[in-house]
């Protein structure tokens, strides 16, 4: 199954997709993961990648293809991916859908979690003071905001369009949301 996560930061796209890879047994690929990673080895994409995402903007769209495309390639996607973190913006969208299209592997859920601003707020000032992610101060927070709600909020729109979109409720514990994504995938399934 071919996945793709949205939501604004905080939502809770990567604490659900780690959950939903063991679920699937498919890949999850964060491109904050796959970023972060390549500022910790201190390579020459992630010294060009750190100072933008400290202030909480978007790291370039063709750093960020080439890195999908180099993923998405991999053997371990054959039965498909959890996408968390791209597209993030319309030009992105679109790429993925060309890379998709050429690949022969369409999208086939996009999952919008939905959470309240305030909410949002408190939940990443939760994760700064446990995990001190260098994005997660008062500052860059406010931006990654403000990215979300001009360029990310119209990626929402174009699956919305295409009719792969499925919104769910993301406010509640760990496992209710769980159970509402996995219910909204395959109104079925029991995941107890
Ligand atoms: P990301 O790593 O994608 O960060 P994020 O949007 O803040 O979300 P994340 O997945 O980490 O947090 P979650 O909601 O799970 O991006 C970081 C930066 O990388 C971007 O700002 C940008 O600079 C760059 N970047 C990444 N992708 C890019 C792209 N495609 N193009 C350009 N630049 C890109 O969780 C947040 C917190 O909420 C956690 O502490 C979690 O424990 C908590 N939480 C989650 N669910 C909860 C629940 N139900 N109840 C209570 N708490 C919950």
């Amino acid at each position: 199954m071919r996945l793709v996560l949205l939501g604004a930061p905080g939502s809770g796209k990567g604490t659900q997709a780690a959950r939903l890879k063991e679920h699937l047994q498919v890949p999850h690929i964060s491109t904050g993961d796959l970023l972060r990673a390549e500022v910790a080895a201190g390579s020459k994409l992630g010294l060009e990648a750190k100072e933008v995402m400290a202030r909480g903007e978007l790291v370039s769209d063709a750093i960020l293809l080439g890195m999908l495309e180099d993923r998405v390639s991999r053997a371990d996607t054959a039965n498909g991916f959890i996408l968390d973190g791209y597209p993030r913006n319309l030009t992105q969208a679109d790429a993925l859908d060309a890379l998709l299209k050429r690949i022969g592997q369409p999208m086939d859920y996009a999952v919008q979690l939905d959470v309240p601003t305030e909410l949002l707020v408190e939940r990443i000032a939760g994760r700064a003071a446990a995990e001190g992610r260098a994005d997660d101060n008062p500052e860059s927070v406010r931006k990654r905001l403000e990215v979300y709600n001009t360029q990310t909020a119209p990626v929402i729109e174009f699956y919305r369009q295409h009719g792969q979109l499925t919104v769910v409720d993301g406010v509640g514990a760990l496992d209710e949301v769980f159970n509402r994504v996995v219910s909204a995938l395959a109104p079925t399934a029991d995941v107890g």
